[in-house]
């Protein structure tokens, strides 16, 4: 068997898992290298001198990290990865800041990545890439001499191409791309942007079974959405802690209805939309005032970007009027949390939510929405409101789907949601779980090596 190579961002090895706001790109490479050997290669999180790599190997996982200076994590990660590609990645051209030493900071991070990560490739090794930080680096490797397969899976959205013009260079940050063997992308929705900007912007020649052709350069674009380790959550669920967490909910619920939404405080998952459409549904309903609340959980991220700052006073503000505007002597409508908890205590909140409330506005995937339909109790299940905009969606169709841009779209599901009887939830969930549980982590990671091994063959 190869040994597989992987490349992101950061590097979350198993031991830093407890706690604190866990990315789901961590959650799914750590069960994934667990069953490879191989390396783990990112950013170790830290400000230093020099780029030197740092091995250590932890419950089965090697990681390879370096440090960055200042000037590099100002124009590498707060700059180009987080104000330039995430938000117009996300549709939002209106948040993107186009800067020149940006790029020319991510680029040259890159090239760090590269040359450090040459040297340690061994022949047969596969290597695979992570996510939008990193999408020329494929091509700065193949600079060093490097032949090995190489295959790039992003995270996020891909954006229409009449947003994706926008970019300065953007030309030369997608050609990049062809440097790797296979690309992958969470939904078909994602891939067919992808496929519209290479025909349009680029002349790309279409094959069958997903084959891109530039010149003399074939290579593969897939979509292959990602998923939970599931038998791990479902174990977390029925676990002591989760059980736990249940119970505290349980008790301080005293017979209300709990919604629940878990997300890291980012402006692309659509929780001042959320709180909206809560909002609405509080104003419709008042017959169910004090009988139900909605329990956000938001750890902050990215705090040293202007627009995360803005994102976390925007819902202060409203939970404070909302609440305001609501609350009674002995009721809270919004029990609003800035930061995380350990997986399994989320484990034990999902199962006790009797709605799972995911709204982005855009969304490449979405694992929370699984690890919701995961932690329920199939006998008693609760139900899924999923944004029509979550990657998500693609799969996960038995979900109540709402558009977060309507607050009575979302006021009308959670009444629906709380309306429905226990024969159609069980149901909703059955379908639900069965995706879940087959299109799992597992499952995604086999789909996609699969195809990296197989291209050109
Ligand atoms: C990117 C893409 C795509 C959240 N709060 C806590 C906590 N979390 C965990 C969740 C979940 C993960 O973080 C978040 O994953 P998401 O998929 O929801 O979102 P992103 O972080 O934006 O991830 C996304 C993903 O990559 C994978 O490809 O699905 O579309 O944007 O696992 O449970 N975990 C703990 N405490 C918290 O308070 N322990």
């Amino acid at each position: 068997m190869s040994r597989l190579i992987v490349v992101s961002n950061r590097v979350s090895a198993p031991k830093a898992q407890s706690g604190g706001a866990q990315g789901g790109l961590a959650v799914a490479l750590t069960s994934a290298l667990r069953e490879h050997d191989g390396i783990w290669f990112g950013w170790s999180g830290d400000a230093g001198p020099g780029h030197e790599l740092t091995f250590s190997t932890y419950d089965g996982v090697t990681s390879a990290t370096l440090d960055l200076s200042e000037q590099d994590i100002e124009e590498y990660y707060d700059g180009y990865a987080n104000r330039t590609l995430w938000p117009l990645f996300h549709y939002r051209l209106d948040l993107t800041e186009f800067e020149r030493e940006f790029q020319g900071g991510y680029e040259r991070v890159n090239a760090v990545f590269a040359e450090k990560i040459a040297p340690e490739i061994q022949e047969d090794d596969l290597i695979w890439v992570h996510d939008y930080h990193m999408i020329p680096l494929g091509w700065l490797l193949r600079q060093q001499g490097c032949r090995n397969r190489m295959g790039f899976f992003l995270h996020i959205p891909w954006p229409p191409t009449r947003l994706l013009v926008a970019l300065p260079d953007h030309r030369r940050l997608v050609e990049s791309l062809f440097a790797y063997d296979v690309i992958g992308f969470q939904t078909n929705e994602w891939l067919e942007s992808f496929r519209h900007y290479v025909t349009h912007e680029m002349d790309a020649v279409l094959g069958p079974d997903g084959s891109v052709t530039i010149g003399s350069r074939t290579i593969r674009a897939i979509a292959c959405p990602i998923g939970i380790d599931t038998g791990e959550f479902v174990e977390a669920a029925n676990g002591k802690t989760a059980h736990d967490a249940y119970e505290r909910m349980a008790e301080s619920n005293i017979g209300r209805d709990l919604i629940v939404g878990v997300d890291r405080l980012d402006y692309s998952k659509g929780l001042p939309e959320r709180f909206a459409g809560y909002e609405r549904y509080l104003a419709k309903h008042p017959e169910r005032k004090n009988k139900v609340y909605l329990l956000q959980i938001a750890p902050p991220s990215r705090t040293a970007v202007q627009t995360y700052r803005d994102i976390r006073q925007t819902l202060e503000g409203l939970t404070g009027r909302i609440n305001g505007e609501f609350a009674d002597i002995d009721w809270v409508p919004i029990r609003y949390v800035n930061r995380g908890f350990p997986r399994d205590v989320l484990a034990g909140i999902f199962r006790a939510a009797r709605i799972g409330l995911v709204t982005p506005l855009r969304d490449g995937m979405n694992l929370v929405a699984k690890e919701y339909v995961a932690a329920q109790d199939p006998d008693n299940p609760g139900v899924l409101i999923l944004s029509q905009f979550a990657g998500a969606a693609e799969q996960l169709t038995e979900a109540l789907m709402i558009n977060p841009y309507s607050p009575d779209s979302i006021a009308d599901a959670i009444e629906t949601a709380l309306e429905m009887p226990l024969e159609e939830r069980k149901e909703r969930w059955r379908s639900l779980m069965d995706i879940v549980a087959y299109e799992d982590v597992f499952w995604w990671r086999q789909r996609f090596v699969d195809a990296l091994m197989n291209q050109g063959q």
